[in-house]
Parts: C-alpha cells; sequence; structure tokens
C-alpha cells in the first residue's frame, strides 16, 4: 500500500501541474479604484479677485457631514497658508483650518491680496486626518 501511494502521488501532482500550465493567458488584475480629492478650480497658479471661488472634487470616497462615522467617508476642510494636518491628528478649526463639515464642495473665500497655498485635507467624520497623498492636495495662488 505505501509503496502504490509513493507512485500514485507523484503522478497526480504531474498531471496536476500539466492541468495548470495549459493557461499561459493570466487575468489582469483589476485596477485599483481611484481616491482622490482635488481642487478643480481654482487652477494652481491662478491669479483672481475676492470673493475666490473654490470647487473641491471627491473621488472614490464619500462625503459624510461631520460626525458621521463610516469607512472611506468624511468631509473636506481647507487650509490656508499653513502646513498639512498629520494623519491622525484633528484637524483644528480656526481661520487657518476651514472645515466644510456639512459635506459641501463649493465654497467662497476672501483673502488678503497677495500669495496664498490652499491645501485641501480629506479627514473622518471627526475630523481626524486620514493617512495617504490621495487624501491632499495643494494649489497656490494670487489674490489681486
Ligand atoms: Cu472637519
Amino acid at each position: 500500500m505505501a509503496r502504490t501511494m509513493r507512485f500514485i502521488l507523484p503522478v497526480f501532482a504531474v498531471l496536476f501541474v500539466a492541468a495548470c500550465g495549459g493557461r499561459t493567458e493570466t487575468p489582469a488584475p483589476a485596477p485599483a479604484a481611484e481616491v482622490a480629492v482635488r481642487f478643480l478650480t481654482p487652477a494652481d497658479g491662478d491669479t483672481l479677485s475676492n470673493p475666490v471661488a473654490l470647487s473641491m472634487e471627491v473621488v472614490g470616497l464619500t462625503l459624510q457631514p461631520a460626525g458621521v462615522m463610516a469607512e472611506g467617508s468624511g468631509h473636506l476642510h481647507v487650509l490656508v497658508d499653513t502646513l498639512f494636518v498629520e494623519p491622525g491628528q484633528v484637524i483644528p478649526k480656526n481661520e487657518h483650518h476651514i472645515h466644510y463639515g456639512d459635506g459641501s464642495t463649493q465654497a467662497e473665500l476672501t483673502l488678503a491680496p497677495g500669495e496664498h497655498t490652499l491645501k485641501l485635507q480629506f479627514a473622518d467624520g471627526a475630523h481626524v486626518a486620514l493617512d495617504g497623498a490621495q487624501y491632499r492636495d495643494e494649489i497656490r495662488i494670487v489674490v489681486r
């Protein structure tokens, strides 16, 4: 019996490899779903007048009012002339950190004349910044 098994197992192994090796086309991996947040307007480098109209886009994420906690959902923040908030940190609320906690993607800002950096940062329902470049965008504009 043991002698028979020692013969049969290698035969099955060879047949298995032969059956699998026959297929040369490997299915292409499904493209990873895009996740991004970005400014649609203004464009990077634009010079404009007050009020500055912002149009923002969220791809592959769900906009939810602040307070609603769900995987892949949250709301946008515009950071004016300041640094991104580190992942895992709560985005503060002040004149440099504007929350769109109602889930909106359209807004207007009035800024002092001159050059400004606008950063777009997505955070969860508790305003906690998420980890990854896909949750960020940045533009520089000049206000007349
Ligand atoms: Cu917030």
